[in-house]
């Protein structure tokens, strides 16, 4: 049986001011492609599918184009489950309608643990993979779940609601597994933080993308699963050197961060008695670059790029000695007429000085998150190191709770 992994698409997403419908169709585009020529059965999508609880038309537009296409290929099975950037509800409502299209969505946690164990059967009818759909577990999932609060501090009692749940839908599976033949191999999916993943230093950054900032140890995931599909970290990765448990990261680059990193989705081969994956590359379809350095060394990289004649959307890092206050004006006479685009200028000399006088006014406030606004707080009021974590959990529950709220309020 071929499995195709991927996740984190984040459709309706834009860089900056570049909205990205384009990059995001082509991608699915050459993921029907790709599950034609590698003769794919089943494809998992592990989250993060859209990147706001209110996607736009237009991104519901490419996801449900995607879905009938699926649908109608030599795909048999497509399972979907949500992150933490998507609305659980609004990707269950269609819910009954995908499933007869053999599309399974699992959005959120009920009492039901069935709703997150799907049995796939191959075209005769016949149990060929269970697989245990776990999407992004909230808190309130998690408190769900516990009969009483009980002891240590709310990241521990989050890890060990995130270690319960998964034990229970395992327990669970194996339960049906034994029913319907041992032989029946196992899968799961799962949208969280694992210890030991790397994130890029930009989402490093941002804490509150990549959500709560418990991490899960891999041991969560059993023996007895012979693939863990995983969505929420960005980049592709394997968990603790495993090859069974891996991030498929997203599709495209998700900042300049990521500009030159390798995109990828995962190709599982199973069968009852043996597992090996492959990473098939994703094309880029818009080439990211970040320049930076002084004046002469970014002009002379504009116009080497500006030569090659391709469209290239620009982050530009003016690190010199000089001040210049008139950067973007330069930069903008540089790229009058080429097929450079500039998404971002950051004037690190001018913020330095600025930082300096004790004022922010130079980034604006628009180009900074909660987290980095929060930051810029803690330091302006000197707080001490050793006081920072704490608050910055607490700042970070603070927001994700409005966040939430926000979603509930829909
Ligand atoms: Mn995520």
């Amino acid at each position: 049986m071929n499995i195709l992994h991927t996740s984190d698409w984040h459709l309706g997403r834009p860089l900056y001011n570049k909205k990205r419908y384009a990059e995001q169709a082509a991608f699915l585009d050459w993921l029907l492609v790709t599950i034609q020529e590698y003769r794919i059965d089943a494809l998992l999508v592990a989250g993060d599918i859209f990147d706001s609880s209110l996607p736009s038309n237009r991104a519901q537009a490419l996801y449900y184009n995607f879905l009938g296409r699926v649908a109608a290929s030599r795909c048999r099975h497509v399972l979907v489950t949500a992150g933490n950037h998507d609305s659980p509800t609004l990707l269950e409502a269609p819910r009954d309608l995908l499933a007869a299209l053999d599309v399974h969505v699992v959005g959120s946690v009920t009492d039901d643990l069935d709703r997150e164990i799907v049995l796939l059967r191959d075209a005769a009818g016949k149990p060929e993979l269970v697989v245990c759909a776990v999407p992004f577990l909230r808190d309130q999932d998690i408190r769900r779940a516990e009969a009483g609060e009980t002891g240590g501090d709310k990241e521990e009692r989050l890890l060990a609601g995130i270690r319960a749940h998964y034990g229970a839908v395992f327990a669970r599976a194996e339960e049906l597994r034994r029913e319907t033949g041992a032989e029946t191999p196992l899968l799961a999916m799962g949208h969280l933080f694992a210890a030991g993943g790397t994130v890029s230093a930009e989402d490093g950054t941002r804490e509150l993308y990549v959500g709560n900032l418990a991490r899960v140890e891999a041991g969560i995931f059993p023996d007895s699963a012979a693939y863990v599909a995983l969505g929420h970290l960005h980049s592709p990765q394997k968990v603790g050197g495993q090859d069974r448990i891996r991030y498929s990261g997203a599709p495209l680059a998700m900042n300049f961060d990521e500009a030159n990193q390798r995109k990828s989705v995962c190709l599982v081969r199973i069968s009852p008695e043996d597992m090996a994956v492959e990473t098939l590359a994703v094309p880029s379809w818009q080439r990211l670059e970040r320049v930076s350095g002084d004046w002469s060394r970014i002009a002379a990289r504009l116009a080497e790029l500006a030569s090659v004649r391709e469209s290239v959307w620009l982050e530009v890092s003016y690190e010199g000695q000089d001040l210049m206050p008139d950067l973007r004006e330069r930069l903008e006479e540089r790229l009058a007429g080429t097929q450079l685009d500039l998404l971002r200028v950051q004037n690190r000399r001018t913020v330095q000085e600025v930082l300096a006088l004790g004022s922010s006014e130079e980034k604006n406030l628009d180009e900074l998150d909660p987290v980095e606004v929060f930051a810029r707080c803690l330091d302006a009021h000197e707080v001490p190191e050793a006081q920072r974590a704490g608050l910055i959990a607490a700042h970070q529950e603070i927001v994700q709770q409005l966040a939430e709220e926000d979603r509930q309020a829909e």
